[in-house]
């Protein structure tokens, strides 16, 4: 397992150090109960993860471009850690010229007791073992898409919502992200066009606002289901 994974992570040329030393540490625990600590380990962090009564991990995943990054930047206190990479994909090089190839990471504090530890998993489905890595002893999942809906988002959005239903992962909270852009579909046409279940909320979201992203947070927390990742 170790080496299979420290060897995909090597052959999708992830070279930030820091991430790569992150794995090292995680898989080198052999454990898988706090991935937390061990990704923190390697994360330049203000605070040690000990100074909080409670640290929770959420997901936050969806398709490239979704906002992904947008969000954990907006939320977090510290400066987030991104592992972006450049791309040069044409179609969208207007828009965006980097995407996320490990893992995003930022946290803040919820309340007094609280620390929220975001993880965002890399959009793309050849990385898709990062879900799994990152999905280990995480709380919920925010599902971010972006609600133009534009090529192939709905499909890449329904691929990772399957992959985290089928391993029996919730809660989850789908974002209809860029609710300011004039053509952004509302939250109800987004739920039926992916087909989302009734019991997954759709909710409304703009990334680059911070009371707008923490709903989503405050909508994993008060779920009662949890279950997560073994
Ligand atoms: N207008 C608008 N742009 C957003 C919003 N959220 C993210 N973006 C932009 O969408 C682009 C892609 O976001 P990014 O976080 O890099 O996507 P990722 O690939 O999922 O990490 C960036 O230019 C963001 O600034 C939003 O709520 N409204
Ligand atoms: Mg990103």
């Amino acid at each position: 397992m170790m080496h299979e994974t420290m060897n995909l992570i090597s052959k999708y040329r992830i070279y930030k150090t820091s991430i790569y030393k992150s794995m090292s540490n995680f898989f080198s625990n052999g454990k898988t109960a706090n991935l937390i600590s061990a990704n923190l380990s390697a994360v330049q962090s203000d605070g040690n993860i000990s100074d909080y009564d409670e640290n929770i991990k959420i997901l936050v995943s969806g398709p490239y471009g979704s906002g992904k990054t947008q969000f954990i930047k907006t939320l977090s206190e510290i400066a987030p850690l991104t592992t972006e990479e450049n791309i040069t994909l044409d179609a969208k090089k207007d828009e965006k010229v980097t995407t996320t190839v490990a893992m995003d990471y930022g946290k803040f504090q919820f309340n007094k007791q609280t620390a929220v530890h975001l993880f965002g998993t890399p959009g793309q489905k050849r990385f898709d073992f990062m879900r799994e890595i990152l999905g280990i002893g995480a709380r919920g999942l925010i599902l971010l898409v972006d609600a133009r809906l534009h090529e192939d988002e709905q499909e890449q959005a329904r691929e990772i919502l399957t992959y985290f239903e089928s391993r029996n992962f919730s809660p989850i909270v789908v974002c209809a992200n860029k609710q300011d852009l004039s053509d952004a579909l509302d939250p109800m046409e987004i739920k039926k066009r992916l087909g989302v279940k009734d019991e997954i909320a759709v909710i409304p979201m703009m990334a680059t606002r911070s009371e707008s992203a923490l709903q989503a947070v405050k909508i994993i927390l008060s779920a009662d289901a949890q279950k997560t990742m073994h």
